[in-house]
């Protein structure tokens, strides 16, 4: 039986809508979807996933805290709040865990604003631009960081 190290996938604001929302930019498939394949490509990577969504900034907040405690690392798409958002990685930083920012859409590739992330420098990478993708890499990603990590 392998190690079920927990990873805590958390997703921002808006994400919920996928599959219907601005799909020439964020894709067909909905988050539901990216869970299902998440959760199959850790099971073969012998890792477990949490995987949550919340259009709140506290809510993800509450979430990042109780990472510190619970899970192995981080992958974390905060959506809007990624350009916004001080108190998110603050949050971050207090995990102790390693962390990976994923973007479904290439964020260089659009409005000025997007470009900005408060979550880059405290992220040990990021994954953007290549649609769902993005998470089953960041998975492959996290369970090399952590086998390095033993
Ligand atoms: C998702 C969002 O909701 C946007 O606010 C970000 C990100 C980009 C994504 O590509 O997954 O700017």
């Amino acid at each position: 039986m392998p190690d079920q190290a927990a990873i805590l996938i958390l997703n921002g604001p808006n994400l919920n809508m996928l599959g219907v929302r601005e799909p020439t930019v964020y894709g067909s498939e909905t988050l539901g979807d990216i869970e299902e394949s998440c959760k199959e490509r850790a099971n073969h990577l012998g890792l477990g996933v949490d995987f949550r969504q919340s259009n709140h900034e506290g809510e993800l907040i509450d979430a990042i805290q109780e990472a510190r405690e619970n899970h192995k690392g981080i992958i974390i798409n905060p959506a809007g709040y990624t350009h916004t958002s001080v108190a998110i990685r603050d949050a971050l930083l207090i995990s102790e865990v390693p962390i990976i920012e994923v973007h479904l859409s290439n964020v260089f590739q659009r409005e000025e604003f997007r470009h900005h992330s408060y979550v880059t420098p405290v992220s040990q990478g990021v994954i953007c631009g290549l649609g769902p993708i993005g998470y089953l890499l960041a998975l492959e990603a996290m369970s090399k960081i952590l086998e390095g990590s033993d």
